[in-house]
């Protein structure tokens, strides 16, 4: 009998739950139970030496730590970013009075062109915000050349971007800060989560000020800091999780193998590839549906769900299009084309270390026979 189990794009990774048991006693006898405990510290230590970058700073999730990030590098005025990401992005500009500047995207990756930031410059620009869509980097060095010119900050949204290297190399040391985050549907997760990466010891003190409210010490308080930090039980998880980290990796890509060989005769339908010498994290496993295709995105997508396979259209609708952002001039429609028509294509399809082959062949089957 076929199996009805319903699937979800983004099935958390759950580590064996006796293996939980050992962390839960160590915080029930110590009574420790967040504000930089142990566990927080280990897991700060540990992602670094994983993540292969210098400093990090926990969050108690990626939307606390992108507002801090921005703060911490007191950036003010314009920001330059993509309207094709998650809310989040966005919002952490709003929560710091910050004009978004939407930027279209180069469809090939999804990430934002650079070669259209200058144009969006203006002197009240401070930053630009850049995201790595679904694990893939950035053009970091375009990017970084244009930020140099003009002065600006750049602050990578990397919520995606988790033990992504190019060329052997972390993508997460570039721009001067970059924001991860360890929610439960992300590659690696502590429940809720998130971290900041910083290239020095100094910004990393004083984004630890900043996620304890401003606390210097018991009595000095030296900025208006919010409560970002993250609690031990969230660290001890993180801490489990690191250990099956590379076997979950593996599965992703296995899975998303089986999905290019599976789709790779119908050319209307298209994957996302990464570059040469990626070590991508296969974070999502977006399909662009192509007009051409006999079924729309959108039937594609009722017909997953009508098999209880709940796939996502990350990223749509565009985040330039929610009521808070429309009226700004950068969102107008034929500034943003590129984004436009990947979030009319787009499909994301499950990936997870806990899909199994025979729930995948269902959506593949499902997929394919809207090509005939
Ligand atoms: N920047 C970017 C580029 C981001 O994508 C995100 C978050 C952020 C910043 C902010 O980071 P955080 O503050 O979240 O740390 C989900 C996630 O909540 C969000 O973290 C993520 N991006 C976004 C792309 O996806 P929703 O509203 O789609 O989540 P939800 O609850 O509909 O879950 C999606 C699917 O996952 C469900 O169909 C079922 C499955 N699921 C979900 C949860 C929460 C589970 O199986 N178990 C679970 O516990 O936003």
């Amino acid at each position: 009998m076929i199996s009805q189990r319903p699937i979800f794009v983004t099935e958390p990774h759950l580590p064996p739950l006796q293996e939980f048991i050992p962390y839960l006693e160590k915080i029930w006898t110590s009574k420790r139970l967040t504000n930089g405990g142990p566990f927080h510290e280990q897991l700060e230590r540990e992602l670094a030496d994983y993540l292969g970058v210098q400093h990090l700073s926990l969050f108690t999730n990626g939307t606390i730590a992108l507002v801090t990030a921005l703060q911490a590098l007191r950036i003010s005025g314009e920001v330059i970013t993509t309207p094709y990401t998650f809310a989040a992005t966005a919002h952490s500009l709003l929560w710091n009075n910050i004009k978004p500047v939407f930027v279209d995207v180069d469809p090939a990756t999804c990430n934002l062109d650079p070669s259209r930031i200058e144009e969006a410059i203006t002197p009240a620009t401070s930053a630009i915000l850049p995201v790595h869509c679904y694990g893939i980097p950035c053009d970091v060095d375009h990017i970084q050349r244009i930020a140099d010119t003009y002065g600006l900050k750049v602050i990578y949204d990397a919520a995606h971007a988790f033990g992504v290297k190019q060329g052997g190399i972390s993508i997460l040391n570039h721009g001067d800060l970059a924001v991860l985050s360890f929610h439960a549907t992300k590659v690696f997760n502590t429940f809720e989560g998130g971290a900041i990466v910083c290239p020095d010891a100094k910004i990393k003190q004083r984004i630890d000020y900043l996620k304890n409210f401003g606390f210097a010490d018991e009595v000095t308080v030296v900025a208006p800091g919010i409560n970002g930090k993250m609690n031990e039980v969230c660290a001890a998880m993180g801490l489990l999780q690191l250990k099956h980290m590379d076997q979950a990796l593996d599965t992703r890509m296995a899975i998303y193998r089986r999905y290019q060989a599976a789709f790779q005769d119908i050319p209307s339908l298209r994957l996302l590839q990464g570059p040469a010498g990626l070590e991508w994290n296969h974070a999502y496993c977006p399909l662009f549906v192509g007009p051409d295709h006999p079924a729309s995105r959108d039937e594609i997508y009722a017909l997953l769900k009508s098999h209880h396979i709940h796939a996502r259209r990350y990223f749509y609708p565009l985040v330039s299009s929610f009521p808070m952002y429309r009226g700004l001039p950068s969102a107008a429609d034929g500034h943003l084309s590129h984004a436009h028509t990947l979030a009319e294509q787009v499909i994301c399809l499950p990936i997870s270390a806990t899909l199994q082959p025979e729930d995948q062949e269902r959506i593949i089957e499902l997929i394919r026979q809207t090509a005939l």
